[in-house]
């Protein structure tokens, strides 16, 4: 019924295309992730089986979506970027967004048990999701800034605020020992009480993860002769490492292009 009667609804689709030329970012989130958390006793600060099952969908989403050239993840978010010349859905806006997120989230439920072996999953997780775009490259850059400085914030609140209460206060008088500190005096804290050198806690909680395209060795089996064959394949690999500085993008020119 290519022109029925009925068509005319149509025109009432309103028209989100992003304008081109500009990086596009999307975020998703986990929603109301603080109970969510709690309902499945996520290890305090950091469960390391919820990073990786986050990571995992990340990678699966890189691997489904080739637009994509980078992404960043923390807690309960993932940043997804796409490059200036991308034209993915006509650039758009909510058939991105929808697609990568719903992705997400189903790669987050079929994966579960993976990451969380016997512990059930109690109900469904959701993920919300934006898409905004940035002009310029130094705007993508202070945005992916702006997620990975809020990862350091949260990670050394948190990795302070739970070695006092593992220490054996309150979390009422950890909160009171925080209030008005600065970075150096958290520090100072886990240092001298703690015993915990901040510096030294791995990488993956205090920079979150940025996953890009590396080259990767891969041995597959041919069909044709059953001999293994070597091929460089780009795989996206999560790394942890500082991308506010700019070291990481002087030695990656190719992902601002
Ligand atoms: P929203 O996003 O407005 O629906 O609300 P939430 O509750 O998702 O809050 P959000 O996104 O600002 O913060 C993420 C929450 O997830 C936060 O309460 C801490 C929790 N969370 C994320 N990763 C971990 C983890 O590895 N361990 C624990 N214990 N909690 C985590
Ligand atoms: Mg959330
Ligand atoms: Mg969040």
């Amino acid at each position: 019924m290519a022109n029925s009667k009925y068509e005319y609804v149509r025109q009432f689709e309103t028209v989100d295309k992003i304008i081109p030329n500009t990086w596009l970012v999307v975020r998703i989130d986990g929603r109301g992730f603080h109970r969510f958390s709690q309902q499945h006793a996520f290890d305090k600060p950091n469960d390391r089986r919820a990073i990786d099952l986050m990571n995992r969908c990340a990678v699966e989403v890189m691997k489904d979506i080739k637009d994509i050239t980078m992404a960043y993840g923390q807690s309960d978010e993932y940043s997804f970027v796409l490059p200036k010349s991308s034209n993915l859905y006509a650039r758009r806006a909510s058939k991105i967004s929808s697609t990568i997120v719903s992705m997400f989230a189903a790669n987050y439920v079929m994966r579960w048990s993976e990451y969380f072996g016997n512990v059930t999953l109690q109900y469904p997780p959701c993920f919300d999701s934006r898409v905004v775009c940035y002009p310029s490259d130094q705007n993508l850059r202070d945005y992916l800034s702006w997620r990975q400085a809020d990862c350091h914030i949260n990670n050394l609140y948190n990795t302070t605020f739970w070695a006092i209460v593992h220490s054996g206060k309150t979390e009422t008088q950890a909160e009171e020992d925080l209030r008005g500190t600065f970075s150096k005096d958290k520090h100072e804290i886990l240092f001298t009480q703690h015993d915990i050198n901040y510096n030294n806690i791995e990488q993956i909680y205090r920079k979150g993860s940025f996953i890009i395209r590396q080259k990767t060795k891969v041995t597959s089996i041919s069909p044709n002769t059953g001999e293994p064959v070597e091929r460089i394949k780009l795989i996206p690999t999560p790394l942890h490492i500082d991308i506010i500085g700019d070291a990481f993008w002087t030695e990656h020119p190719d992902l601002l292009k």
